[in-house]
């Protein structure tokens, strides 16, 4: 990569992990004030979200989880509407009806948010077998959690995939937590990737806090897969560095532990990597976070503005 494609790459990927820190602190905030209802956020997990989802093609599909708001936003997701589906307004991608919680966006390729925990790892070994029956070249990626992993439900969905050939991206962002339980009270081993080789699969664990890594470590796996048309599953070892959700006062956290991660902040340490290598300049940098902050400023004018859905509308957009 020449020094301009560097630099460009290096810009994108740390303006989208500011922009989704900006975005869920703004949320939490909000929550806080009392003019949000509860949110999950990623803080301290950016750099997963941000170097996965900027190494998939505009065609691939996207499955994700309860803490879905950097995937959505790293794909492209509009922060406006985005947090006008927080605030359960009318504008919000699902018109004020999914909250924080579901959100998806057919028009970018997220097809799901699942609240259930694993929900989306056997919907999208079934959206892998419909990419696969219709011919296409699209990748599907699935993110989940270190909790969702320890559930049956990923066994069946990675067996499945491997034995059908599927070209799902299995994407273990492995923060930690478990709401309030330690993954070292559900799990002995430390990783998940190793799982893979049982199912035949690769698997990689990747650090999750330095987006470059896992920017490189997703177009690796991503190449694979549209090369054999086979799964593969890629762990991003990262922290959940806020609450399982908001409010959470996080007495449950050893202090040590979670210093000892805000220490290692995937922005303040890719900000010094570029810094130290002249990439990219500290105003360059100043810049991009100003430019974030006034378009979460107008994201959340926009949202605070925007109505609530109408009484009528309570009963459309639902199956039964
Ligand atoms: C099937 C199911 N069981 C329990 C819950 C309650 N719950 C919500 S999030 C969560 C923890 C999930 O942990 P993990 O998969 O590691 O994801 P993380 O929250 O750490 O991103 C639990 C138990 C749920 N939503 N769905
Ligand atoms: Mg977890």
């Amino acid at each position: 990569m020449d020094m301009e494609s560097r630099r460009e790459s290096a810009r994108a990927l740390f303006q989208s992990m500011v922009l989704i820190r900006a975005f869920e602190e703004r949320a939490a905030a909000a929550q806080a004030e009392g003019k949000a209802p509860g949110t999950c956020t990623s803080v301290g997990q950016e750099a997963s979200a941000a170097g996965v989802v900027k190494a998939l093609s505009s065609n691939d599909l996207i499955l994700t989880n309860h803490r879905s708001a950097g995937h959505l936003l790293a794909r492209g997701a509009d922060p406006g509407r985005m947090m006008a589906e927080v605030l359960g307004k009318a504008t919000g991608y699902c018109k004020g009806k999914s909250g924080t919680l579901h959100i998806s966006v057919k028009e970018l390729g997220v097809i799901l948010t699942s609240t259930i925990v694993g929900g989306e790892l056997s919907l999208a070994t079934g959206v892998g077998l419909s990419v696969s029956m219709q011919g296409s070249d699209a990748v599907v990626a699935c993110f989940f959690g270190d909790g969702a992993a320890c559930e049956g439900i990923f066994h069946e969905s990675l067996n499945l995939a491997s034995l059908w050939n599927l070209p799902v991206l299995y994407v273990c962002e492995n923060n930690q937590w478990q709401a309030f339980v330690h993954r070292k009270e559900t799990m002995l081993a430390d990783h998940i990737s190793p799982r893979a080789a049982s199912y035949g699969m690769d698997g990689v664990t990747v650090d999750g806090n330095d987006v470059e890594a896992v920017n490189e470590a997703a177009r690796v796996a991503i190449a694979k897969i549209r090369e054999t048309r086979k799964p593969f599953l890629l762990e991003t070892y990262t922290y959940r560095t806020r609450g399982h959700y908001e409010p959470d006062d996080q007495t449950y956290v050893d202090p040590e532990e979670l210093a000892s991660w805000k220490a290692r902040d995937p922005i303040a340490s890719y900000k010094k990597k570029l810094l130290a290598a002249g990439t990219v300049s500290e105003a360059d940098l100043a810049a991009i976070q100003r430019e974030v902050e006034t378009t979460i400023d107008g994201a959340f004018l926009f949202a605070s503005e925007s109505p609530y859905p109408a009484a009528e509308e309570l009963l459309t957009d639902v199956y039964a």
